[in-house]
């Protein structure tokens, strides 16, 4: 009998009978999580034969293809059971999503949460019936009958965009769906579902055609881990700062004022006022000089820089006025270049490392945008370091410190690096010059064993200009986004012919490093909002104590005491209000501050204050001059 030669993940490789099922493959293995395999790199059905030599890998639920898969089918699972309870129902589609999967309908009316349990039930018995998942070719000619008689016109229109012949449909227990597959082997592989909203949906998102309704779901292979993703998603929800943004009075986004350009409230700005002096002092006691430039700039500038050629599509259109054209600019960069031009260097004086809280605007599809996170109008914390070769690694390792100095205080725990590197294939998104990113990459590389720092590389990552070191922070749904940055650039100063003296007198050509450590404020303050849940540590706290005077006559002493704070750098408030003490103390709770200091007749006497905590409630009474101090440190130590 002919054979087939098969090569496994783990190097092993085996010949089989040719038209051997990936279903024999995995059984001989012994391992129960195989749910369908890689095949030369395309994922297919365990139920497919070989028939060629090949490569196949084996996809569990643990791998973001095996869960694509997985969701996939339950989607399936959801469209059955919405046909059995609803048998008029006409489906549209079910793709899997990165947390779970949808399912668009059309029933004529919304779903009511008694249709979701209903459904959800429904799944629940189909899955328990274990029923096997078949793939099965149907004529292109059968399939448009079959819908046309079924009225699935959906369907037909998909069909339509599709020129295969025969097509691809899904079968199990009776009901089948059009698809291209993979799925799971059988329906009794979906353990713990979840339907969790619904919403309104039009037919290919074209506000022009039917309103379907979306039914957005979930499934794991353990109830555990169902319950374990239901609470950290109730635990997201909780900390969410778009919610926290504005209960806290933090932040707003208006809608007059556009998308992705969020108004900091005076609490919130505070915040964003103490990371500002923060970082700004850090700076400068390293030796970065803090600078300002324009929002704008001569559209030319960009074409220099390359921003023009490879950054354009993130770019907000330019703007005429007299004879000159401006954009927006999307990065600081080559404002800071010609500051670093706006005189001579000799090898001397470098690096010179030029730093500014930095406005910047990027056309972010809408989409994308979310709260604070992702925005399209930021201010970054910037710097571009001009230095020598030779200095390259210290100055790399430096900045590198800086981050790690930064997350102690902020008490950022979990983070990990990504190296970012080029797609030497994509021509549009990077500058084209290989030996540039051999030596950009091999510097990054190093400067990164000399740290002693473990890394994943990430390819397509990199900024158009050279590779970065990007610190990824996992937010409370596990998902990471870039926080801080470093970036090695052997091509801007290249473009903007910059140059320094060197000890031979002759002129030399500088490298770049691009870095952001505490990233835009707009991102970090999201990080921070869900990192301490709006419960900002005392540093941090907009209002870091909130004076409660028992009743009217005690209100001058309170006013007293937040002077005397005020006087020692601490920022306190008053709640004058006619409420109970008791509501008080509830309202500054609300609003997180992290000491509230009642005061009635005895505090005046004794010039004291009673002190209560967020973290541990009532603390007792102190002298004001002694808890005055003791914030003082407490501030200072960042704790
Ligand atoms: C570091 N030219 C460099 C700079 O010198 C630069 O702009 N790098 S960047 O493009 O990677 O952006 C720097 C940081 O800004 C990112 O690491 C990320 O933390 C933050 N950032 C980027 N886009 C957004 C956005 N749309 N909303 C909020 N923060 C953003
Ligand atoms: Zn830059």
């Amino acid at each position: 009998m002919e054979q087939v030669a098969v090569k496994f993940a783990d190097g092993s490789a085996r010949r089989y009978p040719r038209g051997t099922t990936l279903a024999a493959l995995a059984a001989e293995t012994g391992r129960r999580d195989i749910l369908a395999a890689r095949v030369d790199g395309a994922p297919r059905d365990l139920a497919a034969p070989l028939e060629r030599d090949a490569a196949v890998e084996w996809l569990t639920f643990g791998d973001p293809a095996g869960r694509e898969i997985y969701w996939h089918s339950t989607a399936h699972l959801l469209a059955q059971a919405v046909r059995e309870l609803f048998p008029q129902a006409k489906l549209a589609i079910g793709p899997p999503i990165e947390d779970g999967f949808y399912y668009d309908f059309d029933i004529g009316r919304p779903f009511t949460p008694e249709d979701l349990e209903a459904i959800e039930a429904r799944m629940r018995e189909l899955a328990k019936r274990d029923e096997p998942i078949e793939r099965i070719a149907v004529r292109r000619n059968d399939a448009v009958r079959a819908f046309q008689s079924g009225g699935e016109t959906y369907k037909a229109e998909l069909l339509e965009g599709i020129s295969d012949d025969p097509v691809s449909f899904y079968r199990q227990d009776g009901f089948q769906d059009m698809c291209r597959g993979p799925h799971l082997p059988s329906t009794g592989w979906i353990k713990a579902v979840k339907l969790l909203s619904t919403s309104g949906a039009y037919w290919r998102g074209d506000e022009h055609r039917e309103m379907l309704q979306r039914i957005y779901g979930i499934s794991f292979p353990t109830q555990e881990a169902l319950d374990a993703y239901l609470a950290r998603l109730e635990e997201a929800k909780r900390r969410d700062h778009r919610k926290l943004g504005r209960e806290l009075q933090l932040f707003a986004s208006v809608e007059e004022v556009g998308q992705g350009l969020p108004l900091w409230l005076p609490r919130g700005a505070t915040v964003r006022r103490v990371l500002e002096r923060y970082i700004i002092d850090l700076e400068e006691g390293l030796g970065y000089h803090h600078v300002h430039t324009p929002d704008l700039a001569n559209t030319q500038l960009y074409k220099i820089s390359g921003h023009w050629d490879h950054y354009r599509e993130n770019m907000y259109p330019p703007m005429k006025v007299d004879n000159e054209e401006l954009v927006l600019r999307p990065m600081n960069c080559p404002h800071h270049i010609m500051i670093y031009k706006n005189r001579q260097h000799s090898y001397r004086d470098l690096p010179v490392r030029i730093a500014e809280l930095g406005n910047m605007y990027r056309y972010e599809r809408s989409g994308v945008l979310s709260g604070l996170a992702r925005v399209r109008g930021m201010t970054l914390n910037d710097a571009h370091i001009f230095c020598r070769p030779d200095q390259l690694t210290d100055e790399f390792m430096s900045v590198v410190r800086l981050i790690q100095r930064v997350y102690e205080d902020l008490g950022f725990r979990d983070y990990w690096y990504r190296v970012s590197l080029r797609d030497p294939a994509d021509r549009a998104k990077f500058v084209h010059n290989d030996a540039m990113w051999d030596l950009a990459e091999h510097k990054l590389r190093e400067a990164m064993t000399a740290l002693g720092l473990r890394f994943v590389e990430a390819r397509g990552e990199a900024s158009f200009y050279g590779p970065k070191l990007d610190v990824q922070v996992p937010n409370v749904m596990g998902k990471d986004e870039t926080i801080s940055t470093v970036q090695i650039d052997f091509y801007l100063p290249e473009r903007f012919g910059l140059e320094y003296i060197g000890e031979d007198s002759q002129p030399h050509r500088p490298v770049m490093i691009h870095r952001g450590v505490i990233s835009t404020l707009e991102r970090m303050m999201a990080f921070l909002i869900e990192l301490y849940a709006g419960a900002f540590p005392l540093w941090l706290a907009p209002e870091q104590v909130r004076v409660l005077p028992i009743a009217d006559r005690h209100l001058a002493y309170a006013r007293r005491v937040q002077e005397t704070l005020r006087g020692a750098g601490i920022r306190a408030g008053v709640d004058a209000g006619s409420e109970r003490t008791g509501h008080k103390i509830r309202e500054a709770q609300l609003m997180k501050v992290p000491y509230m200091l009642v005061v009635g007749n005895r505090e005046e006497e004794q010039e004291t204050v009673a002190v209560r905590s967020r973290g541990a409630g009532d603390e007792g009474a102190a002298p004001l001059a002694a808890f005055t101090d003791r914030l003082v440190r407490e501030i200072a130590s960042r704790r």
